[in-house]
C-alpha cells in the first residue's frame, strides 16, 4: 500500500476542520433556534470519517448514522444542501424530508443517515451484493457505534457478509458510549483499550480481518481502510476505531454520566491539531495557511447558512411527495 502523498495529507486535514467548523456553526445553529428538531454531532470524531472518506473513492457508497453529518461532508457532500436541510427547507438534499438523521446524497455515494441502530449492518450486505451483480470494484462502508454494535444486525450483517464473501467494510466508531451507557459496562469480550470488550476481536468468530485503530489518528483510519478496500474483492473487513465525543450525546445533553477529563483527553488528543502538526513537520502547512483555510472554510460555511435562511420550507402540498421510489423488476 503507498503512503498518502503530500496533497492528499493536505486533503484530510481540510476536510477534517470542514466538517469540525460545519458542526460547531450547526451547534450554534440549533442553540439559537433556527435549526428545528434533534441534533448529534460527531465533534471529536472527525479522524474516523475522514479518514474511511479519503480512502474511498467518490462511487463508492457510505452507510450512516444519527450521527452523521461528518460522514456526509468527509465523502464530499455540498455544504448548502446539507445545511437546508438540517433547516427542514425546501432546498435540502432531501427537500426538507431528511433531516439531520435521515438525509441521503446519491450523488456523493452517501446511501443515508440512520436512526435506527446498526440498521446498516443489515443494509450494507444488500449494496455489496448488488455492486457484486453489476460487476463492479466499488465497497461499500457502513459506520455505527459501540452501541450498536451489540444489536443483532451488527452479527445478522457481518455473518451474511462473511458468508457470501460481500464486498463490505464494517467500521465501528467506538466512543465510548452508547448515549448514556459506558462501552466498558455494556460489552462481553475480551478487554482492549478502553476498557470494554474488543469490537474488532469478532471479526474471528466470522472468519473475516478485524483490526483496532487510534480513531483519532486520520493516517491510521486511512491506512485501515485502504487496506481493507484492497481486500473487498475477497470479502469484508471490520474496523474498530478508537475516538472521542467532545460534545453531548445530543445537543442539550448535560453530560451528568461522565467526568470532564474524558473530553480534557479527547481535546489532548484532537485529530485535527495533530494533522496540523504533522504538515507543519514536513513542510505543507504553516500558521498563516492554517489560518488563511479557517477563513475561507467559515466562509463556505456562512454561504451555507445564508442560503439555508433564505430557503423556502416545502409546502403542504408537498408533503407526500418524494416518499415512494419507482420501482419496477428487470433481469
Ligand atoms: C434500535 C434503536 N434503539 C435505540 C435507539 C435510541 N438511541 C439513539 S442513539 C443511541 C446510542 C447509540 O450509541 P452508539 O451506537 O455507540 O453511537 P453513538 O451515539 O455513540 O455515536 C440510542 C440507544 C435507536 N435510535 N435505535
Amino acid at each position: 500500500m503507498n503512503e498518502p502523498t503530500g496533497e492528499l495529507l493536505l486533503e484530510m486535514y481540510v476536510r477534517m476542520l470542514r466538517v469540525r467548523l460545519f458542526e460547531e456553526r450547526a451547534r450554534e445553529l440549533f442553540a439559537n433556534a433556527r435549526i428545528p428538531g434533534f441534533l448529534h454531532t460527531s465533534v471529536g470524531q472527525e479522524a474516523v470519517a475522514v479518514g474511511v472518506a479519503t480512502a474511498l473513492r467518490r462511487d463508492d457508497y457510505i452507510l450512516s448514522t444519527h450521527r452523521g453529518h461528518g460522514h456526509l461532508v468527509a465523502k464530499g457532500g455540498a455544504l448548502r444542501g446539507l445545511m437546508a436541510e438540517l433547516y427542514g427547507k425546501a432546498n435540502g438534499i432531501c427537500h426538507g424530508k431528511g433531516g439531520t438523521m435521515h438525509i441521503a446524497d446519491v450523488s456523493v455515494g452517501y446511501l443515508g443517515a440512520n436512526g435506527v441502530l446498526a440498521s446498516g449492518c443489515v443494509l450494507a450486505p444488500g449494496v455489496g451484493l448488488s455492486i457484486r451483480h453489476r460487476k463492479s470494484d466499488q465497497v461499500v462502508v457502513t459506520l455505527f457505534g459501540d452501541g450498536a454494535a451489540n444489536r443483532g444486525p451488527f452479527h445478522e450483517g457481518v455473518n451474511m457478509a462473511a458468508l457470501w464473501k460481500l464486498p463490505v467494510i464494517f467500521v465501528c466508531e467506538n466512543n465510548r458510549w452508547a448515549s448514556t451507557t459506558a462501552h466498558a459496562l455494556s460489552t462481553a469480550g475480551a478487554s482492549a483499550r478502553p476498557a470494554g470488550g474488543s469490537i474488532a476481536a469478532r471479526a474471528a468468530g466470522y472468519g473475516i480481518p478485524g483490526e483496532s485503530v487510534d480513531g483519532n489518528d486520520v493516517l491510521a483510519v486511512w491506512r485501515a481502510v485502504s487496506r481493507a478496500r484492497a481486500r473487498a474483492a475477497q470479502g469484508p473487513s471490520l474496523i474498530e476505531a478508537h475516538t472521542i465525543r467532545w460534545v453531548g450525546h445530543f445537543e442539550g445533553d448535560g453530560q451528568a454520566y461522565r467526568g470532564k477529563d474524558e473530553v480534557a483527553e479527547g481535546r489532548r488528543t484532537d485529530p485535527i491539531a495533530r494533522q496540523a502538526a504533522l504538515l507543519a513537520e514536513r513542510g505543507l502547512l504553516d500558521a498563516a495557511g492554517a489560518d488563511d483555510m479557517r477563513r475561507r472554510m467559515s466562509a463556505e460555511i456562512d454561504d451555507a447558512v445564508s442560503h439555508a435562511e433564505a430557503s423556502p420550507l416545502p409546502e403542504p402540498h408537498e408533503a407526500l411527495t418524494d416518499l415512494f421510489a419507482e420501482w419496477s423488476w428487470r433481469e
